[in-house]
């Protein structure tokens, strides 16, 4: 049996020196590349984010996998065992644009179950985080248990990408919702987004196209402050693949399925 607390431990002082360095490099030059498309950015700080994460997991739990946006982990087909799933920078577009709006995710699964779920607002020096069946905390304060919130009073994260023609969902339901709720925001970075649902910031974020080391940390967290996280047609996840997200507060979840989604 893995001694969760003790990796919690282990995992936030790596967290605390990465973010350190990730401040360090805003005054040194970036080297920016395109990965899939000119949009779709990675940095040498990803790069040297994630390998920082690799070398210290492989030193002190040899028998761990790793599952990183940048590729320098392991090939991952199976949940088994124990898996790191990290995005060294969650809102590379913000980090390169912005200086802001970006965080550091990972979230550890031990045959396809969150244990420890962990976001860093770099910036703001907020971590969030949550270990399985103990709950969630932003820094060193517990997050309240998510209470229900009605349509009219939610303020949801959803990029404008979803509101027009768009090749994943037929925009109209998602247009009627964006109507009939208090207010819509959009930060740029999913991991962040899934921060503020679980502290109530947001009462729901939408995507219809998110990475497993986009949803890995945030999924934990949000579940373990009283939200739920599934499909956009209410099912399960699937950490291996890429997934339309709905993470919500309890009662709206219920109510955008029913009344939006289906
Ligand atoms: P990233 O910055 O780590 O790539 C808004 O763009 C959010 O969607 C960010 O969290 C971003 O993560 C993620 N994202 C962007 N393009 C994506 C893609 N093609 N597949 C999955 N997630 C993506
Ligand atoms: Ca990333």
């Amino acid at each position: 049996m893995a001694d969760w607390t003790k990796i919690d431990e282990t995992v936030k002082r790596w967290i605390q020196e990465a973010g350190a360095n990730i401040r360090a490099s805003f005054a040194g030059s970036l080297s920016i590349q395109a990965k899939s498309n000119p949009n779709d950015l990675v940095t040498n700080v990803d790069e040297e984010t994630e390998r920082f994460f690799i070398e210290r997991i492989r030193t002190e739990f040899p028998g761990h996998r790793i599952l990183g946006e940048e590729g320098q982990g392991d090939d991952i087909k199976s949940l088994d065992g124990v898996i790191w799933i990290i995005d060294p920078i969650d809102g590379t577009m913000n980090f390169v644009h912005q200086q802001r709006n970006f965080a550091l995710s990972i979230g550890i699964y031990e045959n396809g179950i969150g244990q420890l779920g962990y976001i860093y607002d770099v910036v703001h020096d907020e971590l969030y985080h949550a270990q399985k069946g103990l709950g969630a905390w932003m820094n060193d304060t517990p997050l309240k248990k998510l209470d229900p919130v009605p349509v009219e009073k939610a303020v949801i994260g959803i990029s404008a990408t979803w509101l027009v023609d768009n090749r994943h969902f037929d925009q109209n339901k998602l247009v009627q919702l964006a109507k009939d709720v208090r207010g819509t925001r959009s930060y740029g970075s999913a991991a962040l987004e899934l921060a503020y649902v679980a502290s109530g910031r947001l009462s729901a974020y939408i995507t219809m196209r998110n990475a497993p080391w986009d949803f890995a940390g945030g999924k934990m967290i949000v579940e373990e402050a009283g939200g739920i996280v599934s499909t956009l047609s209410g099912g399960e996840i699937n950490m291996l693949t890429v997934n339309p997200v709905f993470a919500s507060a309890p009662g709206l979840h219920d109510d955008i399925l029913k009344k939006y989604l289906n």
